[in-house]
């Protein structure tokens, strides 16, 4: 049989010439994102460790704040809820992790921003290259936006970088970016229009390869300045060691005991301690780094309906007969259980001693406080003339106050969570009417007094007891109730009765209280509940309720198996 067939057999050899090829594409979108991010990456770098080096602002950190601050309270409250319960779930240290967590956010958020701008920026520019002069106008375009916030957050932010220089730096960073951008599009594009120029298919696949090394290349050495400037930048500030206070002196806990030093009821091991290494505090604040003010300009201003304003020095705050609280803290965001609440030794000035000093008029009803961050808070005179333990505080812990809890002055408002209680304290204005302070306009609670609330720490199966041939597991944890104080914690084993816990005696009246259970050990899995009652004979809400708006309710709970 024979087979016949129109078309010629594969392997003839036909002569032809190579078939007309055009220049590969330039890149368009997602050539775009990916050289933006190159770009960005190493650039971000520099930017960071020259905010190291100087007063600069490290801009995605400023751009970050900015956002903070003017996005819609729900927004950001979701933001905070959702980083909490990620946080919370993945079992990760609340307190010493949740500005890491943040600043990593910021970074995240602003490279990609950054990505997509130069994704757009190549994909309208698809096909030609980008003269350098548009290059430079796309850094304006967004290097002024981001430059005039970077302005304002430092306008705000008092503190270290001031806004001219630092809306400048920015403005010069995006422009730099922008040029980088068009030197790499440019390289990645022929000249002319490559859908008409007709090449030979070896110049064609030769600009291809020339292009892929090219970005080899580029990726190569943006990965390698990234790496080194990061790893130079940890090493310098390994050594260097960012000053959390300037001059500290000897804290107050080093040379003196506790006030219940000789409490009978010890704490269980495994409980968290009772005053709080000031390294260990929690932090929380709308600032990615704090506003860092400097004690010799620093003044506080009184102002408003008094009879003349006027301007008090640090030591003249200090030249005051002090007060010293033991005083615990608590975010209104902690979760139950959570790490957000700490507690050390305040000392400061009681508010209502300096009122008549002031020459506060009769016709003001509120104190406006507000701080070199931008935030803000309304105190009621009434209460501050009431209540003596409402105080400006300058120390912690017998030193001045960290810079990131509040350096030079903060105050303290009992039985109220801290979003209430403004740090870096700036101005103290008299008015005659309230207002929401800087949170309650986001949507948290007007009030926000502290809930009664108390924690499981341990279930220390690792120091059992024996008494009369019984073992006993002790169980430990604080509880607390604002300046209500805790009158009984009790302790529930799986369905059983609720059991009285022990109490330590506490540190204050302001303070949380230690408690221990010991209870007869079986084997097996056990639940373990906690529930407290306040001073005022109130229990703890059992409700489960987050954080938002008016702070977590609910009992803690641990599960241990035997
Ligand atoms: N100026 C200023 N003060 C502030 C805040 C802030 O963002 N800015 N945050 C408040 C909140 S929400 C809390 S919980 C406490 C935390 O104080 P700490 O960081 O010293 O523990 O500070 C309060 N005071
Ligand atoms: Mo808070």
């Amino acid at each position: 049989m024979t087979k016949h067939s129109s078309s010629p057999p594969p392997n003839l050899p036909l002569n032809l010439p190579p078939s007309p090829e055009f220049w590969p594409p330039s890149p368009g979108f997602w050539g775009g994102a990916w050289a933006s991010l190159l770009v960005t990456l190493p650039l971000t770098a520099l930017g960071y460790l020259a905010a190291q080096f100087s007063a600069l602002p490290f801009v995605p950190f400023a751009f970050f704040d900015l956002l903070v601050r003017v996005l819609p309270g729900p927004v950001v409250t979701a933001g905070i809820d959702t980083l909490v319960n990620a946080m919370t779930a993945l079992n990760l240290p609340l307190a010493d992790l949740a500005k890491v967590v943040e600043q990593t956010l910021a970074l995240v958020i602003f490279t990609l921003l950054a990505v997509l701008a130069g994704a757009v920026f190549f994909a309208r520019q698809r096909n030609r290259r980008v003269p350098w002069g548009a290059g430079l106008a796309f850094g304006l375009i967004v290097g002024a936006p981001l430059a005039g916030s970077v302005w304002r957050i430092t306008a705000v932010g008092g503190g270290a970088p001031s806004p001219l220089p630092a809306g400048a730096w920015t403005l010069l960073f995006t422009l730099f970016w922008g040029l980088l951008l068009t030197a790499v599009q440019r390289r990645l594009t022929r000249p002319g229009s490559t859908k008409t120029t007709i090449v030979t298919l070896e110049a064609a696949q030769a600009e291809a390869r020339e292009r892929r090394e090219f970005m080899v290349y580029l990726g190569g050495s943006a990965a390698l300045v990234t790496v080194i400037v990061g790893g130079g930048v940890a090493a310098a500030l390994g050594m260097r060691r960012s000053p959390e206070v300037l001059d500290e002196g000897t804290r107050w806990s080093a040379l003196n005991p506790l006030p219940n030093a000789n409490a009978a009821v010890q704490p269980v091991p495994g409980t968290r301690a009772e005053y709080t290494n000031l390294e260990q505090h929690y932090r929380i604040d709308i600032n990615l780094t704090p506003p860092v003010v400097q004690e010799e300009a620093w003044r506080l201003r009184v102002e408003g309906l008094v009879d003349a304003p006027l301007e008090l020095s640090l030591a003249e705050l200090r030249a005051y007969e002090p007060v010293h609280q033991f005083i615990t803290m608590a975010c209104i965001s902690n979760p139950v259980g959570g790490s957000l609440t700490s507690t050390t030794r305040w000392t400061g000035v009681p508010l209502g001693r300096l009122l008549a000093a002031w020459g506060v008029q009769g016709s003001a009803t509120h104190l406006r406080i507000s701080s070199a961050d931008g935030f803000f808070e309304y105190v009621a005179l009434a209460d501050i003339r009431n209540d003596e333990r409402i105080m400006l505080t300058y120390a912690w812990d017998g030193v001045p106050l960290r810079i990131r809890n509040g350096f030079p002055l903060r105050i303290y408002i009992p039985d109220l969570y801290g979003m209430k209680q403004p740090k870096w304290i700036e101005a103290i204005e008299a008015v005659d009417a309230w207002e929401l302070g800087y949170w309650v306009r986001r949507g948290w609670d007007e009030t926000a007094r502290m809930h009664a609330t108390s924690v499981i720490d341990s279930v220390a199966t690792d120091a059992l007891l024996t008494e009369d041939a019984r073992e006993l597991v002790p169980i430990g944890g604080v509880a607390h109730a604002g300046a209500r104080g805790v009158s009984k914690v009790e302790v529930q084993v799986d369905s059983g009765e609720w059991q009285q816990a022990e109490l330590r005696q506490p540190l204050s009246e302001l303070s949380w209280v230690v408690w221990r259970y010991e209870w007869p050990y079986s084997a097996g899995e056990h639940t373990f509940t906690v529930r407290c009652t306040d001073g005022n004979g109130e229990t703890q809400l059992t409700e489960v309720r987050s954080p938002h708006p008016s702070g977590a309710t609910g009992l803690d709970r641990v599960q241990v198996r035997l």
